[in-house]
């Protein structure tokens, strides 16, 4: 009897720790797949914890990425502590024994308030962040160095600079080419004579709609040298994936070149579509 007794009070520790061990190494081979799947994708670190943006080519941009780090810190804060109470009360409260039923409640006031006023309080907080910087990018403080007219059309952006008094516009072979001295200030106005459409350029943290019969205004200032890609973010017909274009910033000396060859090819002044109006075209004359 002694003998059996033995054998079953060495048993139960051995069984207790090779589940421990099995337990250890499920953990350790997730852990592994994870860190796998992570180096893998080639992301960067930024990229995995902030699902990062370009990094901004203006000096505006940097309010819109602090806006985006911020609100993923939040994010992630929120989620560790709610995965945290998951696994906490999935492993305290796990269930013991076959029988076991948990206690049955109907309602809990202060938990229920909790609920309602936190995700408030985080909505809020989003919120008031969003429209402070929204309202710091938008504001237009007519202290631009120079301003360029987008005009945007079925199927194509051209670029008047309207100090300089000249022109850029692409054609159906070679997009075009939005040329910005580094370092200054541009006010871009936004004019379309069809259809809506979208000016974005995805290193300038920044898109805004180009619509008929309205212009819209805002101010950047692009600060780093580059070959930035641009295009049409709203699906504006037939041939929207062909509305491309190339955004260079450069030194001002490259700049004044840029304008002096446009003149040399016969663009002076304001590009015109021809097709122009204060109402924008009507939907009776579009024909896609
Ligand atoms: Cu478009």
């Amino acid at each position: 009897m002694r003998q059996s007794s033995d054998a079953c009070s060495s048993g139960a520790p051995d069984h207790q720790q090779s589940k421990r061990r099995r337990r250890v190494r499920a953990a350790g081979l997730g852990l592994g797949a994870l860190a796998i799947t992570l180096t893998a994708s080639g992301c960067t670190a930024n990229e995995i914890v902030f699902l990062d943006l370009p990094d901004p080519v203006t000096k505006e941009g940097l309010i819109t990425q602090n806006l985006w780090h911020g609100a993923w810190i939040a994010a992630w804060a929120v989620g560790l502590v709610t995965w945290g109470l998951m696994i906490w009360a999935a492993i305290v409260y796990r269930r013991r024994h076959k029988d076991d039923v948990p206690e049955q409640t109907k309602y809990n006031i202060p938990l229920e308030i909790l609920y309602t006023v936190v995700p408030l309080i985080m909505i809020l907080g989003l919120f008031f962040f969003t429209a402070r910087d929204q309202a710091e990018i938008l504001a237009v403080k007519n202290d631009q160095d120079i301003t360029v007219q987008v005009t945007a059309y079925r199927w194509n952006w051209a670029f008047s600079y309207l100090d300089q008094d000249a022109f850029s516009v692409g054609s159906p072979n070679k997009p075009a080419e939005l040329v910005l001295p580094v370092g200054e200030k541009v006010r871009f106005e936004l004019v379309s004579p069809d259809v809506i459409h979208s000016f974005w350029v995805p290193d300038f943290l920044f898109k805004m709609d180009v619509i008929p019969g309205k212009t819209n205004v805002f101010e950047l200032t692009p600060d780093k040298v580059g070959v930035y890609p641009g295009r049409c973010a709203e699906l504006c017909g037939v041939d929207h994936a062909r509305m491309l274009f190339t955004v260079r910033v450069v030194e001002k000396a490259e700049f004044d070149q840029f304008i002096a060859d446009q003149k040399a090819h016969g663009q002076s002044g304001v590009f015109d579509t021809g097709m122009t109006t204060d109402h924008g075209q009507m939907p009776d004359a579009r024909t896609t």
